[in-house]
C-alpha cells in the first residue's frame, strides 16, 4: 500500500484545524499509520526543504514551519500520494479550489495548513526524518 508523508503546519495547528484536517483525510480512505504533535528542530526543518535550500524564501518558510507545534504523520492507500497532494490544493492558495485543503483555509502562500510529500520519491526521503525509527519505508 502506498504511503505518504503529511504535515499540518503551525498556522493549521493555530487555526484549530488539526481536527478538520485529519477528519478529511480519513474520510476518504487513507489509514493513519503514524502521528505526532511535535516542534520541528530546525535541522528537521531544513532537511524536510532541502530542495528548496538557495532559494529566496527558504529562510522564511523554515522559520515558519518552526514558529509552532506541527502534526506530522504517515498516511497510506491506494495511490495516497496523489490523492493527498489534491486533497490539499494549489501550493498557493489564492489558487486553490474551493474543497481542498488550501482553498478552504488559507489565502497566503507561506501559511498554507498543510505539507504533503510530492511523489513517492518524495515520501520515502520525507517519512525517514520524522518516522525512521519504526517505520518500514
Ligand atoms: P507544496 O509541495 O505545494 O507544499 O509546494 P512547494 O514544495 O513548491 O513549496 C513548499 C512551501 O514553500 C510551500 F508550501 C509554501 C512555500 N513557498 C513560498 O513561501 N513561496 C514560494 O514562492 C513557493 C513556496
Amino acid at each position: 500500500m502506498e504511503k505518504t508523508f503529511v504535515m499540518i503546519k503551525p498556522d493549521g495547528v493555530r487555526k484549530g484545524l488539526v481536527g478538520e484536517v485529519i477528519r478529511r483525510f480519513e474520510a476518504r480512505g487513507l489509514n493513519i499509520e503514524a502521528l505526532k504533535l511535535i516542534r520541528l528542530s530546525r535541522k528537521e526543518a531544513e532537511e524536510l526543504y532541502s530542495i528548496h535550500r538557495g532559494k529566496a524564501f527558504f529562510g522564511e518558510l523554515v522559520d515558519f514551519v518552526l514558529s509552532g507545534p506541527v502534526v506530522i504523520m504517515v498516511l497510506s492507500g491506494k495511490g495516497a500520494v496523489n490523492a493527498v497532494r489534491k486533497m490539499m490544493g494549489a501550493t498557493n492558495p489564492k489558487d486553490a479550489e474551493p474543497g481542498t485543503i488550501r482553498g478552504d483555509f488559507a489565502l497566503e502562500i507561506t501559511e498554507n495548513i498543510v505539507h504533503g510529500a510530492d511523489s513517492k520519491e518524495s515520501a520515502k526521503r520525507e517519512m525517514p526524518i520524522f518516522f525512521g525509527d519504526y517505520l518500514d519505508t
